[in-house]
Formats: C-alpha cells, structure tokens, sequence
C-alpha cells in the first residue's frame, strides 16, 4: 500500500532530519520522499512524505496522514504545531500524529500532551540521536490502513 504524507512543523524543528533518520529516499525530481515500512499486521506500506514549513499553499486533501513536529528547545514551534493540529483537525478527518523532537537536549518546552481535543498521538524523539524514529510512522501506518 502506498500513502501521500505531509510533516508540518516549523523552521528546523528536525523535519529533513527525521526523514534521514528512517532513511527516506529522495527522488530525484522532486522534493518527495520514499520510504517502506513493515508492520506486523498487514506487510508492507510505502510513504510518499513531503515537508513543509508553510502550509499556506498547501492542499490537505492530497495527503492521507500527517506529521506535525516540533523542537522540544523552542517554545514557538510548539505553539505552531499545537495551531497546525487545530486548523487539520478542523480541516481533514485523516489521522495525525504529533512529534515532539530534540529530547537529546535540555527542553524549554514543558506540560506537553496528547491532546484529546485533537485526538492526536504524542510521541518524543531524537531525530538526530535515532531514538524512537520509527514509531509516529507506524502508528500512522496503522491507522491509515484501519
Ligand atoms: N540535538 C538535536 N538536533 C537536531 C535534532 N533533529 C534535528 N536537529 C538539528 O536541527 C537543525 C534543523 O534540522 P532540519 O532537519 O534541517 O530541520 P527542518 O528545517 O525542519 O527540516 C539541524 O541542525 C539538525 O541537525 C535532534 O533530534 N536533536
Ligand atoms: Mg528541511
């Protein structure tokens, strides 16, 4: 199975760096990733991700799940992706998970959580440190192919 991925977050909150770290391939003529993933249940599921720090020209219904991610060091990004998961929430009915990344660092961003507003799922990484990389992936994985 093959789905359409956006990850939203602002200005070097580790996008490209997440990419690289589930080693996504970049095509050549474009700037779209590839990358496979197995899951236990039901085999095999390609993602084609874009990212963008901009979403104003951004067409939600292309995509079928998203990564909204943020920089654990920076207080404004988090405001962003908490605003970002608002507007596609209201937006799209197609699941979304949120990124907290850099947890390699001292934060200065705290009282992060699920929200249950948005009915998101929350998960900490270290896109630079490889930590826990895989895991918003497969759980959108699993919920696109519910
Ligand atoms: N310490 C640390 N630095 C990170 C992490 N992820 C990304 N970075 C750094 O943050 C900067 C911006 O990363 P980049 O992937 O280009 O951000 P993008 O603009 O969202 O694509 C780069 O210097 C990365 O090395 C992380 O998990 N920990
Ligand atoms: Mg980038």
């Amino acid at each position: 199975m093959e789905s359409r991925i956006l990850l939203i977050g602002s200005r070097k909150t580790g996008k490209t760096t997440l990419l690289d770290s589930v080693n996504a391939h970049l095509h050549e003529n474009s700037d779209d990733y590839t990358v496979d993933f197995q899951t236990r249940e039901d085999g095999n599921v390609r993602f084609i991700c874009t990212e963008t720090s901009d979403t104003k020209f951004t067409n939600y219904w292309n995509f079928d799940g998203f990564v909204v991610i943020f920089d654990l060091t920076n207080v404004s990004s988090y405001k962003d992706a908490r605003r970002m998961c608002r507007e596609l929430t209201s937006m799209v009915v197609k699941p979304i998970v949120l990124v907290a990344n850099k947890k390699d660092l001292p934060r200065t961003v705290h009282g992060v959580t699920a929200d249950r507003e948005f009915k998101v799922s929350l998960f900490f990484i270290s896109a630079k440190k490889n930590t826990d990389v895989q895991k918003p992936f497969r759980s959108l994985a699993r919920s696109i192919m519910r």
